[in-house]
């Protein structure tokens, strides 16, 4: 069986935003299709985009799967849908989401799914924890605030 590496970035506005992250990771280690997750530490971080609303906490998450792309993406919205994502403003408030940065070394673009993402290296609140996972030589940007919280354990 082949598995592949993939990454993560969740993130919360919207209720108890670290149990929110918590019940994710959980929900996906449930399926029993990942194995060796590792979380980066939670981050509290300026809204991106769509100003007007609560800060996030956001994480990065590692994890090996012999799901492909699709399952992977089909099991994340399912665990938005499970946490009761409600997203009614584009970039707006929500309780959890769950975007696939990278797949192994796959690329993909089509009608659902892009990846790598496309906007993931415009973003602070996606690079600084995943740097904590993986090797990067990037830029981070610095224009809105990302302050590290807390260890995060589920
Ligand atoms: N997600 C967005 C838009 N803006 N800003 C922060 N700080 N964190 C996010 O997770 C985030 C965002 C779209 O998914
Ligand atoms: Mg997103
Ligand atoms: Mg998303």
């Amino acid at each position: 069986m082949t598995m592949i590496k993939c990454y993560m970035s969740l993130g919360s506005n919207m209720g108890d935003r670290e149990d929110n992250l918590r019940k994710a990771c959980k929900l996906l280690m449930d399926s029993g299709k990942v194995a060796d997750l590792k979380t980066s530490h939670i981050y509290e971080t300026e809204p991106v985009g769509y100003a007007d609303q609560q800060n996030f906490y956001n994480i990065c998450i590692s994890f090996d799967t012999d799901m492909d792309a699709y399952e992977l993406l089909d099991l994340s919205q399912g665990i938005e849908q499970e946490l009761r994502r409600v997203r009614l403003i584009k970039n707006g408030p929500r309780t959890i989401d769950l975007d696939i940065l990278l797949y192994g070394d796959e690329k993909y673009d089509t009608k659902r799914l892009i990846v790598p993402h496309p906007r993931m290296y415009e973003r602070a609140f996606v690079l600084i924890p995943l740097s904590e996972l993986k090797d990067m030589d990037v830029e981070i940007p610095t224009d809105k605030s990302v302050v590290k919280l807390k260890e995060f354990t589920f």
